[in-house]
Order: C-alpha cells, then sequence, then structure tokens
C-alpha cells in the first residue's frame, strides 16, 4: 500500500468548508448578546466523562482535530450527527471556523476523550438560529469523541521500542530495508498490517517508493530495532487519506520491527571467529576443494539451513560457482579450524525472489569452520604430476606392450602415479569419473584405446596453442 506515486506535497491546502457540516461550522454569529435574562453570559459547559488514562497530547488552538459528534437540543431530539454523514469532522480548532461554543469544548481534549458539551446560545446559533433546524435562543448539546489531532507545523515523531544493544550499522539513504509493521490511526483503529500478508515489507529507504514520513521515519534504525513512526498527514495520504481504511487528514502510527537491511553496494562482511591452535601457511583459495560446517539463518534469528543437519561437512570446489557468490568468497582465504561468521546481502545470495526457505532479498548470516582442505588443480587440469612426468610416459601406460592402451592399463597406471605420491587427480570428484574423462580426452578417435600418436599431455597441447597463435 505504500508505494504511492512521487510523494505528494500538497496536502496542506485550507481545508474547505465542503465537509457539508452545516452546523457546528460558524455561521453568521449571533455574538455578543446578552443572555435571555439579562445576566452575565454562560460559558460552554464542559463534562469529560471518559478521559482515556494516557494523553500524550491535547487539543491547542490551531491544531486540526477529526472527531465524531451528535448534536441533540434539551429534550434530546437530534438535531445533527456527524455519524449520518460518511465523513466525520476534520477541520482547525479554535480560529473561527466552528461555532464557538465548539472550539471552546474541544480545546484540551485528548485523543479517544469523550465530552459532552452545552453550548449556549450566544456561543453557538444565537437569536436567530438556523432556518429549519434550529430555532433562536437554542441550548445546544453536544456528544463528541476526538479521534484525531495534528498540527500543520508537526514533523516525523520517532519513539524506541526496543534497541538491541548490539547496533554496528544503522539505516541510511538508498539502504534496503525488510520490515514488519502494525499500522494503526490515533484513535488505535488498525487499517494494517504486514504480518497479514505473511511477509515482511520490503523497500528501498529516502527514494520517495514509501510515504515521506515513513522514509524519514525508517532513517537511524538497527537490526533487530523495534520503533514507533507517528506520521502527521502532510507526510503520510494528505487530505483525502487511501483505500477505505486511511481517512482524509489521518495521523499514522506505525510499530515496525526492522527484520534486515542492506546496500546494493555491500560486500560479504567475515569476521574470523576463531583461528586453529597453530599457524596455518596455506588458506584456501579458487580451485581448492574444501569441507566445511556451516549453520546458516536470518538476522532476525530464524535457523535455515545447516551442515550438522546431514551429519557431513558440506563440500565444494570454491570459484567454481558450486556455492553461492558470498559464501564462496567468505570461505577463501580461511586456515582450516578457523571459525568466521559471514553476513551476505542478497545480491551474492539468493537475491530478490529468494530460494527455498529463504525470504526473497534476505540477508544471511552464516557461521562456518573450514574442516578440510585440498588443493586444487590449475582450471582445466585433471591431473597433474609433482615433478616431470615419465620420459617414455606411452611405454610406461602401455603394461602389456602391445602398442595400445586400453581404459584398464590406463586406470592402473593413473591409479600407481597417485599412490606413489608422483601426482595427484583433481578433488572433490570421483576418482573413477576422473580418469573416465581423462581417457576420453586422449582416446581421439573414440575407439577405446590411446595410440602412441593420440598420446599428449595437456600442457604440450597448451604450448602447442601458443605456437600457433605466435
Ligand atoms: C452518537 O450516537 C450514536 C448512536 O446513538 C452512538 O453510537 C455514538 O457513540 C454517539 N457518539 C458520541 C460521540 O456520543
Ligand atoms: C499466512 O499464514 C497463515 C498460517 O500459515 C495462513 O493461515 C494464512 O492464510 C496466510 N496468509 C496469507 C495471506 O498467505
Ligand atoms: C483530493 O481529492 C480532491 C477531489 O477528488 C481532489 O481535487 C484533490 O486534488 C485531492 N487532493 C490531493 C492532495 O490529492
Ligand atoms: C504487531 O502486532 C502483533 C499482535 O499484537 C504483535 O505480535 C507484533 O509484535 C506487532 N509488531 C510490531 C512490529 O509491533
Ligand atoms: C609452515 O611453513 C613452515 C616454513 O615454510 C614449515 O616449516 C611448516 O611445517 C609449515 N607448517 C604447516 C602446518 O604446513
Ligand atoms: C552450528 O550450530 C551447532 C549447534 O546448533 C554448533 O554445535 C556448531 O558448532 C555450529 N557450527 C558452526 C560451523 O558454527
Ligand atoms: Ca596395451
Ligand atoms: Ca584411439
Amino acid at each position: 500500500m505504500f508505494r504511492a506515486g512521487p510523494p505528494s506535497h500538497t496536502l496542506l491546502r485550507p481545508l474547505l468548508l465542503q465537509m457539508s457540516l452545516l452546523l457546528v461550522l460558524a455561521v453568521g454569529r449571533g455574538l455578543g448578546r446578552a443572555s435571555p435574562a439579562g445576566g452575565p453570559l454562560e460559558d460552554v459547559v464542559i463534562e469529560r466523562y471518559h478521559i482515556p488514562r494516557a494523553c500524550p497530547r491535547e487539543v491547542q488552538m490551531g491544531d486540526f482535530v477529526r472527531y465524531h459528534y451528535n448534536g441533540t437540543f434539551q429534550d434530546g431530539k437530534k438535531f445533527d450527527s456527524s455519524y449520518d454523514r460518511s465523513t466525520l469532522v476534520a477541520i482547525v480548532v479554535g480560529v473561527g471556523r466552528l461555532i464557538t461554543g465548539m472550539d471552546r469544548g474541544l480545546m484540551g481534549m485528548c485523543v479517544n476523550e469523550r465530552r459532552r458539551l452545552i453550548v449556549p446560545p450566544h456561543l453557538g446559533y444565537g437569536s436567530i438560529g438556523v432556518a429549519g433546524l434550529i430555532p433562536p435562543d437554542a441550548t445546544l448539546y453536544f456528544d463528541v469523541v476526538l479521534l484525531d489531532v495534528w498540527n500543520k507545523a508537526d514533523t516525523v515523531q520517532v519513539s524506541t521500542l526496543l534497541r538491541p544493544p548490539h547496533c554496528p550499522r544503522m539505516v541510511q539513504d538508498s539502504d534496503f530495508v525488510r520490515y514488519h509493521y502494525n499500522g494503526t490511526l490515533l484513535d488505535g483503529t488498525a487499517f494494517d498490517t504486514s504480518y497479514s500478508r505473511n511477509h515482511t515489507y520490503n523497500t528501498y529507504v529516502g527514494q520517495g517508493y514509501i510515504i515521506p514520513g515513513m522514509d524519514q521515519g525508517l532513517q537511524g534504525t538497527c537490526m533487530g530495532e523495534r520503533r514507533r513512526i507517528t506520521i502527521p498527514p502532510h507526510l503520510a495520504y494528505g487530505e483525502n487519506g487511501t483505500g477505505d481504511k486511511i481517512p482524509g487528514s489521518a495521523v499514522l502510527i506505525f510499530d515496525v520491527h526492522i527484520i534486515d537491511f542492506h546496500n546494493p553496494a555491500d560486500p560479504v562482511e567475515i569476521k574470523t571467529l576463531s583461528q586453529p591452535p597453530e599457524a596455518c601457511n596455506e588458506t584456501a583459495k579458487p580451485g581448492d576443494f574444501v569441507r566445511y560446517h556451516y549453520n546458516c539463518s536470518l538476522l532476525d534469528g530464524t535457523k535455515l539451513f545447516s551442515s550438522h543437519d546431514y551429519g557431513a561437512p558440506q563440500e565444494a570446489t570454491l570459484g567454481a560457482n558450486k556455492v553461492i557468490e558470498g559464501l564462496d568468497t567468505g570461505l577463501q582465504g580461511m586456515c582450516v579450524g578457523e571459525r568466521r561468521q559471514l553476513v551476505v546481502p542478497p545480491h551474492l545470495a539468493h537475491g530478490e525472489s529468494g530460494a527455498r526457505g529463504v525470504p526473497g532479498s534476505a540477508v544471511l548470516l552464516f557461521e562456518v569452520e573450514l574442516v578440510s582442505r585440498e588443493e586444487g588443480l590449475p582450471e582445466g587440469y585433471l591431473f597433474v604430476w609433482h615433478e616431470d612426468p615419465p620420459a617414455n610416459l606411452f611405454e610406461d601406460l602401455d603394461l602389456n606392450k602391445d602398442g595400445e592402451v586400453p581404459p584398464e592399463e590406463f586406470a592402473t597406471f593413473i591409479k600407481a602415479q597417485v599412490s606413489e605420491g608422483k601426482g595427484r587427480l583433481m578433488p572433490g570428484q570421483d576418482s573413477e569419473k576422473t580418469i573416465g574423462d581423462m581417457f576420453q580426452n586422449q582416446d581421439r578417435n573414440q575407439d577405446g584405446k590411446i595410440t602412441m600418436e593420440e598420446l599428449k599431455l595437456k600442457s604440450d597441447e597448451d604450448q602447442e596453442r601458443v605456437h600457433e597463435e605466435l
């Protein structure tokens, strides 16, 4: 509901009298006349018959108010009621736009307070009355309930309900925030809540995507913070309101709970929690095959995934697009035995649309521990020798010396090289599969055996390619 168009700044035109408020508005006023009895003039009598426990603000001269009322004569006969119209009264008080009795009678009122006002004729419609509706010299009785009060000079009010002790960073312009909210009017009527949709409200802040009061009110919040944001109508939906839940000229209260936020420019945040007891010389790098334990949660503590659920560490080749980018980055540079905390923004995780169990645009919190690391091979290689390859490679491969090398001979030879520590296979893949792939690469005519002519080391191939290019 906040995806209003461009923010509106034209909300404070003087309220028109079109609200069809014939009677409580001042009309040709019969003021200054003596009371019928000729004695001193009576003032309006105010009976405050319901005063709410909390009253953060009382009506003052010049405030705008929204209220409901019933107007009756002394005999109880109704002459007017705001309930008979679709809109309640929304008007500025104390400046002569209402009959004087009402202007005075509303002063000092609290939201949700109920008053009975007894308005003598000279503070109402005087000795003239209103033709056909109010007889001359009528005393008027109003039952009034105040629903809203604000002033043109009001700004966004913020009060912190719960601030987490640890707040390394606060929301600022152009951050993307995910939050829950309950929206109510000043009198407590709920108009909307994010919980009814089962997901957070997500938006950029400070860019005019939301009402101006919310753009301001979210600034400076921490992750996990609960805050009450009170927004006057000129920074919300103005004199016309919106939908059927937000009336015109309404003050809005949003209780918000910040789940997370990030900036599209954010990198992965990496914090080492503990180092292994012994110094490590070699840290994980792209191409390495690693095993790691991890716990993954949302920033509000909701647990999502954990390697402990599977009883075995997760395995991955780094830099091979096998895990989300932020996790890959966060695992690089780790020592075996090190523990880290990673905060991964959504553009380096599951993005705007999320994934199974991961809400769209969610920031993820990882705790990772590197369990093992195997040196990777250069890109494109399946096997490398630690030193120079055998001088007569084909003869060594051709175990039975019949001039051809079938898969069995090839596999036997490579496995022997590995077990004798002369070379190693690409980590992270079943060795039978890797050896099978190597055989396929060498058996260039695909007849199931490798000949002397076919056999060629990748390093030589690469060199030839370079020569060709020269
Ligand atoms: C006005 O009268 C209606 C109907 O009797 C009642 O429901 C309502 O509470 C009254 N309003 C006030 C402000 O007394
Ligand atoms: C929200 O979740 C509750 C409980 O899972 C479900 O009853 C309700 O229909 C859901 N509402 C929406 C709008 O998805
Ligand atoms: C409110 O509604 C009236 C009548 O529809 C329209 O003329 C006016 O421009 C609206 N005001 C705002 C601030 O949108
Ligand atoms: C919204 O109201 C519900 C129900 O009262 C409450 O559980 C929740 O914490 C409230 N959320 C906020 C952000 O105030
Ligand atoms: C770290 O490097 C030093 C010197 O290069 C070496 O003596 C030591 O064994 C290495 N330690 C590990 C754990 O590899
Ligand atoms: C994950 O959480 C479990 C307990 O829930 C804990 O024992 C384990 O150390 C955590 N793992 C990592 C990698 O932090
Ligand atoms: Ca052979
Ligand atoms: Ca062949």
